[in-house]
């Protein structure tokens, strides 16, 4: 087989690139170790940046998310006894949000690829990336028994955290940032109608937040222990927990009711460096992974991909490799600003073990001091939102 770029990961990355490049008449196979079955089901991220909203209604992949997505100017966060603060992207930067998941997006992916009939191979085994430092570098894989080989100009690693294509650059080479959070979350979908905002919570007990899909669908966190166990979470359990932690009013609120989907997902900050070796690009959770808190994986997959088009579009109209060279470094200065973010409000609103009253005071009193603060407000706001795009 031949192609112009191979992918190798169908999620969020892998299939949003294939379907820019194809709209640019560049040629893509995608390499997908999962069934389509599974992709489709992962339940994942909902909050996209407007950045992340633009990239889709740009490439014709809009038209679910603006009829079905939650269109929001913020998130709220509330602690112990005191007020909100609501986190307005609208009022200090002028961008909104919007709540669609991940599965939604995975879904209008998969819709997309199949109209254009791309060429797209779920359950690909043992897919290995070969010839990276060369000018024609290939990709091996098994297919329904069958060894194939992939011949292609460049290869994109989109295949996530657990992924084969950040481990096949050189050690000497990748230099890795890690910082791994002593907790989890502990995750709940349900058929009831959600609050009608995000609104994140610092408690003494923990971390919890309040999300959603659509009016009949919440979605609900709560921070766990590291060993914690989905199945020593019974329904009543969360919700009892949950709702101990937000101030009355909010619980109060909350329309309970059976949970259809409950997993526990640990939080790690990571980082690579380059996103680049030879001829293989990385892009998204392949590159790094940001704890959930500040809303910022999907949306840096998303401007990854943004770059990572706009630089082989340019090369094939032109040849030029100039937006190939800078690609590692342009992607990684927007990575490391939400890696910062995500990891400042990580540390804001989590319980650590060992926390003395010291620490939960310092964290209220910086909560107070933002919430006070107009200059503060706007600079949480401008993150948040998410960081323009840099020109090419
Ligand atoms: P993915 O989604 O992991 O997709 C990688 C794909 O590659 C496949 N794969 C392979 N394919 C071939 N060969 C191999 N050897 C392969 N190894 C793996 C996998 O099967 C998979 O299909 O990475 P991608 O595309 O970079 O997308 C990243 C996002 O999925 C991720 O950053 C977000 O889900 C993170 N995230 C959130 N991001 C946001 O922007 N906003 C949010 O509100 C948000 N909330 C979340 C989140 C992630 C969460 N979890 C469970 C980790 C909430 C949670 C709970
Ligand atoms: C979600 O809706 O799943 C969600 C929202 C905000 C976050 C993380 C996850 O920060």
């Amino acid at each position: 087989m031949k192609t112009q770029v191979a992918i190798i990961g169908g999620g969020p990355a892998g299939m949003l690139l294939s379907e820019i490049l194809h709209r640019a008449g560049i040629d893509s196979v995608v390499l997908e170790a999962k069934s389509r079955a599974y992709v489709l089901s992962r339940i994942r991220a909902g909050v996209l940046e407007q950045g992340t909203v633009d990239v889709l209604r740009e490439n014709g992949l809009g038209e679910r998310m603006d009829r079905d997505g939650h269109a929001h100017d913020g998130a709220a966060i509330v602690w112990a006894g005191r007020d909100r603060y609501f986190i307005d992207a609208w009022k200090y930067v002028g961008k909104r949000f919007m709540t669609y998941g991940q599965t939604n997006i995975q879904e209008d992916l998969y819709a997309a690829a199949d109209r254009r009939q791309a060429r797209l191979i779920n359950e690909a085994e043992n897919v290995l990336p070969h010839g990276l430092t060369s000018q024609s570098p290939w990709v091996t894989f098994r297919h329904n028994g069958v060894d194939e080989r992939l011949d292609c100009d460049f290869i994109a690693g989109c295949d996530g955290f657990h992924g084969v294509s950040r481990k096949s650059i050189p050690a000497a080479i990748l230099k890795e940032f890690e910082k791994v959070y002593p907790f989890g979350w502990l995750g709940v979908l349900s058929e009831t109608p959600p609050l009608n905002e995000l609104i994140y919570c610092n408690h003494p007990r923990g971390f919890a937040l309040a999300s959603q899909r659509n009016p009949m669908l919440s979605r609900y966190y709560v921070q766990v222990p590291l060993d914690a166990r989905v199945e020593d979470w019974s329904d009543d359990r969360f919700w009892t927990e949950l709702k101990a932690r937000y101030p009355r009013e909010i619980a109060d609120a909350i329309v309970t009711g059976p949970s259809i989907e409950k997993s526990i997902a640990p939080l790690r900050s990571f980082v690579a460096e380059p996103m680049r070796h030879g001829r293989l690009f990385l892009a998204g959770d392949a590159a790094h992974i940001v704890p959930p808190t500040g809303a910022k994986g999907l949306n840096l997959a998303v401007s990854d991909v943004f770059y990572l088009a706009r630089a082989l579009k340019a090369f094939y109209a032109g040849g030029s490799e100039r937006l190939l060279d800078g690609y590692s470094d342009m992607a990684l200065r927007r990575v490391w600003s939400s890696v910062r973010f995500s990891w400042w409000m990580t540390n804001l609103l989590h319980r650590f073990p060992g926390t003395t009253e010291f620490e939960q005071r310092a964290q209220e009193g910086e909560l107070a001091y933002l919430a006070s603060s107009r200059h503060a407000s706007a600079s949480v706001a401008e993150q948040y939102a998410g960081l323009p795009f840099e020109e090419a």
